[in-house]
């Protein structure tokens, strides 16, 4: 094996000069930076499958990023992120210096973790649309040939499909089995609880997605032809999915521009009053919004789409009698708006747990729940169902039809939400079947209540690392002296909250601010960022 091992490796070498580290996101750097990066991440799956005797996936993608970078991350058995400890031995293999010295490190991890080489191990794996990452699955593939561990190619899917085939695959035949290992099985799965979901009731109005020219739009567009539009009522009319013209991916369009500029994408020109939605480029990302030529631009977030899914959930549960049975909760992080977690707390009154920013931490922390609602502002998040809650849905004897209706509903929604990730096409589908049994617009849902303004501001630092924080990142530990200043800038704003920490994704701070008006978040947002600075250079 050895030869073979050293020869594959010298196919796919490491780019020396360069720190490499498991983030958030798993590897994410410009493409040609992956090569041997994305070659020592196919040795990990392998002896994480060997280990746990299951299927490991891997997707091969940088999400909102532009289109010359790339990324590469490792899905675990039930379709979730890697295990945290696992990361730092992704950190170990792909820093490894020499062909030798990888092979040396692989087998020390093999021999620490006591995995059994012979044994089979399986690893399936799927990349988006850009063109880079032709080469990078050939890296893997290399990866798998020369430890003889099975794989299978996937093809160009989203991330969150392959995180459900991930899960299927590993489900297949036991009673939590998830569904079809396949792509056609992912269409069938969403779009038969879409109409079940529904109950009769029609989608009202068209809908726009914009799919930021990546992944999404030739996946949404596929799925479409599995979802009956005489029961449903939906009509979806997709933009901004030339995936034939790479250079475009996430150009001026998609998830995180949306949010991040608060703006529509300029092509094509927005029809006033229409309902849009747009996905990011590897489509687990979903923001809605409408624009009004009296009123600008109005967006609908991820804390929106969180807050009105428990509001439906919790209001299901109550009629379907389980109130007393099932917890619910929701989880946000400090990038929530104030006025998101005040509305979930005080009205909805349910609990809000904040964790660090990351989907792992979010998910974690949310299957605590029996029903447990997680989002990220940026509009990542998804609902998981317990199997509990699932059992009570199935189980539960109704004794009136609004309690049988209730019991119906939150079985179909929960097979309707992606229980492995984040899902921009799984979500725009649970936002279409509550608004269609509210019976609500986007204004209707947006008057749910009103954001307290905010502002984001990037800070470059000497080093990132020198800022460490607690709380769920709400508050600073070093640099010493730092937090006390923001604590004192933070008292003089009415409903003023800030707080500043490192980015995992880049070499820099990321400062937030709210405050009763704009102007007072703007200059909230200015002071903790020019202390930051201060602080950190
Ligand atoms: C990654 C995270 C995302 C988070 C973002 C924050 C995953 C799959 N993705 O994209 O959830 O919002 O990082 O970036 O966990 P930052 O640390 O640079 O602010
Ligand atoms: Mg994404």
């Amino acid at each position: 094996m050895d030869a073979k091992f050293l020869a594959a490796s010298e196919k796919h070498p490491i780019v020396e000069g360069h720190v490499f580290q498991y983030g958030t996101a798993g590897f994410r750097m410009k493409a040609d930076l992956l090569d041997g990066v994305t070659f020592r991440v196919g040795l990990l799956a392998g002896l994480r499958s060997r280990k746990l005797n299951s299927t490991i996936g891997i997707m091969i993608t940088a999400s909102h990023n532009p289109f010359p970078d790339n990324g590469v991350k490792v899905v675990d058995p039930s379709g979730d992120m890697l295990e945290q400890e696992w990361e730092a031995f992704a950190t170990q293999l792909v820093n490894a210096k020499s062909h030798d010295d990888l092979l040396k490190t692989y087998k020390e991890l093999a021999s620490k973790l006591k995995i059994d080489l012979g044994a089979p191990g399986d690893v399936i794996y799927a990349r988006d649309t850009r063109p880079s990452g032709r080469k990078l699955v050939a890296a893997l593939s290399d990866a798998f040939e020369a430890t003889d561990t099975p794989y299978h190619d996937c093809g160009i899917l989203t991330t969150p499909q392959l995180h459900y085939m991930t899960r299927c695959i590993n489900t297949s035949g036991t009673p939590q089995a998830y569904g079809e290992p396949t792509e056609e099985g992912y269409y069938k799965k969403f779009a038969d609880a879409f109409v079940k979901a529904l109950k009769g009731r029609k989608v009202q109005g068209d809908l726009i997605v914009d799919c930021s020219n990546g992944v999404g739009g030739p996946k949404l567009s596929q799925f479409l032809k599995h979802v009956p539009r005489d029961k449903t009522g939906f009509k979806v009319k997709i933009v901004n999915d030339d995936v034939l013209r790479p250079e475009l991916l996430n150009q001026e369009s998609g998830a995180d521009f949306v949010k991040t500029k608060q703006r529509a994408p300029p092509s094509p020109k927005p029809v006033p009053g229409a309902r849009y939605c747009s996905f990011d480029g590897d489509a687990d990302r979903l923001i809605y919004y409408w624009t009004d030529p009296d009123t600008g631009f109005f967006m609908l977030d991820g804390d929106r789409i969180s807050s009105l899914a428990a509001s439906f959930i919790a209001d299901l549960v109550r009629s379907a009698g389980l109130d007393q049975e099932l917890r619910i909760g929701v989880v946000q992080t400090a990038y929530a708006n104030g006025a998101s977690t005040n509305y979930i707390e005080k009205h909805l009154q349910l609990p809000v747990v904040c964790t660090p920013t990351g989907v792992k931490h979010l998910h974690h922390a949310a299957m605590k729940f029996d029903i447990g609602c997680y989002f990220e502002a940026n509009g990542h998040g998804t609902v998981l169902f317990s199997i509990d809650a699932r059992r009570a849905f199935r189980d539960t004897e109704p004794q009136s039809p609004a309690q049988k209706d209730a019991l119906d509903t939150l079985a179909a929604v929960s097979d309707l939400v992606n229980q492995t990730v984040g899902d921009a096409l799984s979500d725009m589908l649970l936002v279409e079947v509550i608004l269609a049994h509210k019976k609500w617009s986007l204004k209707d849902w947006a008057t749910t209540y009103t954001d307290l303004p905010n502002r984001l501001v990037k800070v470059e630092v000497a080093n990132k690392d020198a800022f460490t924080t607690y709380d769920a990142e709400r508050r600073l530990e070093n640099p010493p002296g730092l937090q006390d200043k923001i604590d004192e800038c933070v008292k003089k704003y009415t409903n003023g909250r800030a707080f500043a920490r490192a980015s995992g994704t880049e070499n820099a701070c990321r400062v937030y601010a709210e405050a009763a008006t704009r102007s007072e978040a703007d200059e909230l947002a200015a002071r903790v960022a020019e202390y930051v600075n201060q602080y950190g250079s």
